[in-house]
């Protein structure tokens, strides 16, 4: 039995409602994407494991159930997190305005020693483009954000944006983050070609039912 945990980073997505980031993480997790989203219910949460440096990292994804229609996340929901993406739709000018007058203050006031991504999703829509990009770089430096252009629906800007992501990361903070309350899943529990994430999503879910998205 091997008795090594697993590292795990806490990977927090936000933005405004439909801007495509449960469809983003469906994608990059579970490599499906679906034109029509139902919304999300309950709390998702989806994991995978990456191998960076030879060492085996759980990426904890957490997604917003439809609170962010309501602009009412608890600071629950961002606690902890080690990576947070602000994710808008580049054919809607409004979700990007919401990411500079609102989210990322959300984000600032919840968080400490986070990588922040910027993500600006549905990049194959990109003839109709509303949001000025200059704009959106000058603020990802303002905020020393990591900014991509990626599409939900194709799962190769979404492996290389994570995977950008989750090494930059690992060069920013090496491997001394905080064990967070996933590290007792125990490196048996998963296969490396073939990882059973059902089993991992279960017990996460179970041990953290309570906490979730209140
Ligand atoms: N064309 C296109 N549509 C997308 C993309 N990502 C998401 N969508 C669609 O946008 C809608 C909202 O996506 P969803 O993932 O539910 O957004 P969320 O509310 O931010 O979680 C769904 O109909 C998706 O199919 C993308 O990259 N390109
Ligand atoms: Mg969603």
């Amino acid at each position: 039995m091997n008795e090594e945990h697993l590292l795990s980073l806490k990977i927090t997505l936000l933005g405004e409602s439909s801007v495509g980031k449960t469809s983003i993480i469906n994608q990059y997790v579970n490599k499906k994407y679906m034109e029509t989203n139902l919304t999300t219910i309950g709390c998702d949460k989806f994991s995978r494991v990456v191998n960076i440096q030879n060492k085996d990292i759980l990426l904890n994804f957490w997604d917003t159930a439809g609170q962010e229609r309501f602009k009412s996340l608890s600071p629950m929901f961002l606690k902890g997190s080690n990576i947070v993406i602000l994710v808008y739709d580049i054919t809607n000018e409004a979700s990007f305005n919401a990411l500079e007058n609102f989210w990322i203050n959300i984000v600032r006031d919840n968080t400490e020693n986070i990588l922040l991504g910027i993500a600006a999703n549905k990049n194959d829509l990109y003839e109709n483009e509303k949001v000025n990009e200059e704009k959106v770089r000058k603020f990802a430096e303002r905020e020393n954000a990591i900014f991509a252009c990626i599409s939900a629906k194709d799962y190769l800007p979404i492996e290389v944006f994570f995977s950008q992501l989750t090494n930059l990361y690992i060069s920013k903070y090496g491997f001394d983050f905080n064990l967070n309350e996933y590290s007792f899943l125990s490196k048996d529990l998963i296969s490396q070609d073939n990882i059973p994430l059902n089993n991992i999503n279960n017990i996460i879910n179970n041990k953290n039912k309570k906490n979730c998205c209140k």
